[in-house]
This record gives C-alpha cells, sequence and structure tokens, in this order.
C-alpha cells in the first residue's frame, strides 16, 4: 500500500518540545486508563502512520474523546471526534484544489490551540486554525510546480513552527504566522519525504531528506550527502547515545546511517 503513495507519515519525528508542550495542552491523560479509548488512539496513530492525509489531531474539548483528520476523493478535509465510541464530524473543510497529500495538526503560534496544516494535489498550501476553523493560509501567490514533501518544525530563532517545504526541487521555510517564505536554499533535491532532527550531535537540527541529503536548518546548505536514505525512512538511536541515527529501506533491505561519523553502521 505504501508503495502507492511516496509519502509516508510514520517517518514524522517530532521535536522532544513538540511532543512535551503535546502533552501539556490535550486533557488529562485519565483518558488513557479506558482501554477502548486507548485501542481507538493506538489505531488512529497506526492509520496515520500509513496514510499521509490522515493525521490523530491531538486536543479535545472533553477527556474521553480522541479525534482526527482526513482528506477525502472530493479535496475535503474532515474533522473527526470520537465521544464515547461514537464518531462525529466537528467540522469540514471547502472543496480544495486538488486532494490531500499530507495533513498536519501542530499548534504553529504556539497558543495551545492546534492549527491544521494540508497540501495538496493542486500544489496548494493551506493552513486553518481550529477555534472558528477561518482560514488563514491558502498559497495561491506561491504557484507551485511541484510540492515534494512538507514537515513543520522550529527551525529559526522565531517561537514559532516553521512550515518547512520542499517545493520546485528547493527547500524553504515558511512563517508559521504571517505565511511569508522566510528562507529559500540554493540546492536540486527531489526528496518524497522529510524529517527533522539534530542527527550529527551539534545542537543545531538537521533537514533530512530521504534522497540522501543532511541540510543545516540555518543556512539550508547541504552538509553531507549520500546516495539516498531509501523509503520509508525514519530515525532511530540504534547505539543509544542519544543521537538519532537515519533508518531508510533501500531494495527491501533496512539500513542505517550515523550522520555524525557519516557512515553507513548497519
Ligand atoms: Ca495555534
Ligand atoms: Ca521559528
Ligand atoms: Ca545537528
Ligand atoms: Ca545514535
Amino acid at each position: 500500500m505504501n508503495s502507492l503513495n511516496p509519502l509516508g507519515r510514520g517517518v514524522r519525528i517530532l521535536p522532544v518540545g513538540l511532543v512535551l508542550l503535546a502533552g501539556a495542552i490535550a486533557p488529562a491523560h485519565a483518558q488513557y486508563e479506558d482501554p477502548e479509548l486507548a485501542a481507538l488512539i493506538a489505531e488512529i496513530d497506526a492509520l496515520s502512520a500509513r496514510f499521509p492525509a490522515f493525521t490523530p489531531f491531538p486536543w479535545t474539548e472533553e477527556e474521553g474523546q480522541t479525534a482526527f483528520l482526513y482528506g477525502d476523493t472530493k479535496g475535503i478535509i474532515h474533522h473527526i471526534v470520537s465521544d464515547e465510541g461514537r464518531l462525529h464530524e466537528q467540522w469540514k473543510s471547502f472543496p480544495l484544489e486538488g486532494t490531500v497529500r499530507e495533513i498536519f495538526a501542530e499548534d504553529l503560534d504556539g497558543d495551545g490551540r492546534y492549527e491544521i496544516v494540508a497540501h495538496t494535489t493542486g500544489l496548494r498550501v493551506y493552513v486553518w486554525e481550529t477555534e472558528k476553523y477561518e482560514l488563514l493560509w491558502e498559497s495561491v501567490e506561491e504557484n507551485f510546480e511541484a510540492i515534494h514533501a512538507m514537515v513543520i518544525a522550529d527551525v529559526d530563532r522565531d517561537p514559532a513552527q516553521e512550515i518547512v517545504l520542499c517545493a520546485n526541487n528547493k527547500i524553504a521555510y515558511y512563517d508559521g504566522i504571517e505565511f511569508f517564505r522566510e528562507k529559500e536554499g540554493r540546492d536540486f533535491i527531489e526528496p518524497t519525504v522529510m524529517l527533522i532532527a539534530d542527527v550529527d550531535n551539534d545542537t543545531t537540527d538537521e533537514i533530512v531528506t530521504n534522497d540522501g541529503y543532511v541540510i543545516d536548518t540555518n543556512s539550508l546548505s547541504i552538509e553531507w550527502a549520500t546516495d539516498g536514505f531509501g523509503y520509508p525512512m525514519s530515525l532511530f538511536d540504534i547505539d543509544d547515545d542519544g543521537v538519532p541515527e537515519v533508518v531508510g529501506e533501500m531494495g527491501g533491505a533496512v539500513q542505517f546511517w550515523d550522520v555524525e561519523d557519516q557512515r553507513e553502521i548497519w
């Protein structure tokens, strides 16, 4: 199934701070004591790992609820809430330009409310807030010829998260509040998946692209390159030294790279 869709969701690795933030603004963890709810949450996580147009929405009005987002074949995003085992639609979008290729629920501006971020086969990026579901951005001015991959992370000095895109074969990031293009790289790359982490232990995060590039988040220049990390691609600290290794599949085999030592290790 994954081979039909070049965008792997399982590769998204949240910075630790984000995970903590998500925990802090979610309702009390009493919900996990309910085995049915815990099973549903596990199912939602599994689906989101497999389907890029499906993601958990990690905030609900009430304890005992859980929620997710998905994009349908008509290009409509649905926000579904499970309340005591019953699913209801809390919101749906207007039909987008194209269908959703990847969807994210992230608190871009750090106000404790999640935003919905998606990009589509129609080469548009959309952002909604989720109090009144007002559309905050539709990237009509950008004229993308291709959007290869997207990831959300705080990659610069302002506290907001950025929308990191590989579009038109270049890495760029967009301000998470005003949505202007803050920075664009010069190098030609063609990933289907990106992830962001400090993979070389220099305290600055890198952007890792599955076509084999490790890119500095400050300068957006390539720090190291190899033939490719493969697909799917993820991170795993296989030697337990606190620095994640890049793990990817190439020709059916799983390979591990230590980016700090710039070599394949397993
Ligand atoms: Ca927010
Ligand atoms: Ca930032
Ligand atoms: Ca680093
Ligand atoms: Ca390691």
